[in-house]
């Protein structure tokens, strides 16, 4: 299942009270204090980890709650500490407020976020002590650790976002280049979420594909699978469209693609941009010389490959690699 949005409380430990207690021996009826602090609430921190890519193990859960410091002992025994929660989310992870105030973006792989603090700890007797009273019978209690509800919102982080109809070849032209295992099937939506793959260039740089699902005509209306996948190519560098150029109108596939992009946010069409013609093994010459007439960026854009025989992907991955700055 993969979840790209999600609604959560978070409430970090609460610290422990400090206790009153006294020495008794047997001997010495009116022994010193002895009641320990309490334990520090555990903090909660949100940790990145680059190998999940859903909220998914969060589905289940409404709360995420951390450790409470334990009581202080007699003896002069603090409490324990509660042990610090590092709560592990996707590369890419947004958190924001209730309000939708963005508190923290996740946008490299080792950061982390403080979000909400253990309570203080109480004092015990022990510490109250001091020359004027000896004996001092107070203790404090433990402070509430901090409570936040979260929205938290995913947009991967990727260098290359393929975008194209259900069909086109996406998830062939990434598995054909990156170690992925997508799924690749002969119907339209085999794709039902996003997929990330690393392609290796010779010189052992890297960059991040990400494979989304199909986008038909009136994606913005919901149809199809709707275009809210296209959040998770609005980190990308560059834009790759992927045109089965097999089908029976590519020029109006093309053209459908701008229009859905241009509805979910125009400023998608402003990035850099490549257009891939897939499926020319299938030797369409006749849509391929339409196309090639019609296209009206520059030519160095366009690229004819067949992801299937992986014809030209070599050329393929030159042209996108200059735009890929990310380290991976
Ligand atoms: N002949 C030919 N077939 C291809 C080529 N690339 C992909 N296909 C076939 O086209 C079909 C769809 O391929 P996918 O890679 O699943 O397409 P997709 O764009 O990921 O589709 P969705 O996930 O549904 O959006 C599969 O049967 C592929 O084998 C190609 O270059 N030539
Ligand atoms: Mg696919």
């Amino acid at each position: 299942m993969f979840i790209d949005s999600l609604k959560l409380k978070f409430i970090a430990g609460n610290g422990g009270n400090g206790a009153v207690a006294f020495r008794r021996e047997k001997y010495l009826p009116k022994g010193g204090p002895t009641g320990g602090d309490g334990g520090m609430g555990a903090s909660i921190i949100l940790i990145v980890n680059p190998h999940i890519m859903s909220f998914e193990k969060f589905s289940r859960k409404k709360i995420i709650k951390a450790e409470n410091g334990k009581i202080g002992g007699s003896n002069t025994r603090n409490g324990k500490k509660g042990q610090n929660l590092f709560v592990e989310v996707p590369l890419g992870t947004i958190v924001k407020d209730e309000k939708d105030n963005v508190l923290f973006e996740f946008t490299k792989k080792d950061e982390q976020f403080l979000l909400c603090k253990g309570g203080k700890n109480g004092k015990g007797n022990f510490s109250f002590r001091s020359s004027t009273n000896q004996a001092p019978n107070i203790a404090t209690p433990g402070k509430k650790g901090e409570e936040k509800f979260l929205n938290l919102e995913l947009k991967l982080i990727a260098d290359v976002g393929l975008i194209g109809f259900p069909n086109a070849g996406k998830s062939t032209l990434m598995k054909q280049i990156t170690k992925s295992k997508v799924k690749i099937a002969p119907y339209p939506f085999t794709t039902l979420y996003p997929n990330l793959g690393i392609v290796e260039y010779e010189d052992y740089s890297r960059i991040l594909i990400a494979d989304i699902p199909g986008i038909i005509k009136g994606a913005h209306l919901n149809k199809g699978l709707g275009i809210s996948f296209l959040k998770h190519i609005e980190r990308t560098s560059i834009l790759i469209f992927v045109i089965d150029i097999n089908n029976e109108d590519p020029i109006s596939d093309f053209q459908t693609l701008l229009d859905e992009l241009k509805s979910y946010n125009a400023d998608l069409l402003k990035r850099p941009f490549l257009t891939v013609l897939n499926k020319t093994d299938l030797q369409n010459l006749e849509n391929l010389k339409k196309f090639k007439k019609f296209y009206p960026f520059k030519k160095e854009s366009l690229i004819e490959i067949s992801a299937l025989e992986k014809a030209n992907l070599d050329i393929f991955l030159k042209k996108v690699k200059p735009f890929c700055k990310t380290k991976y």
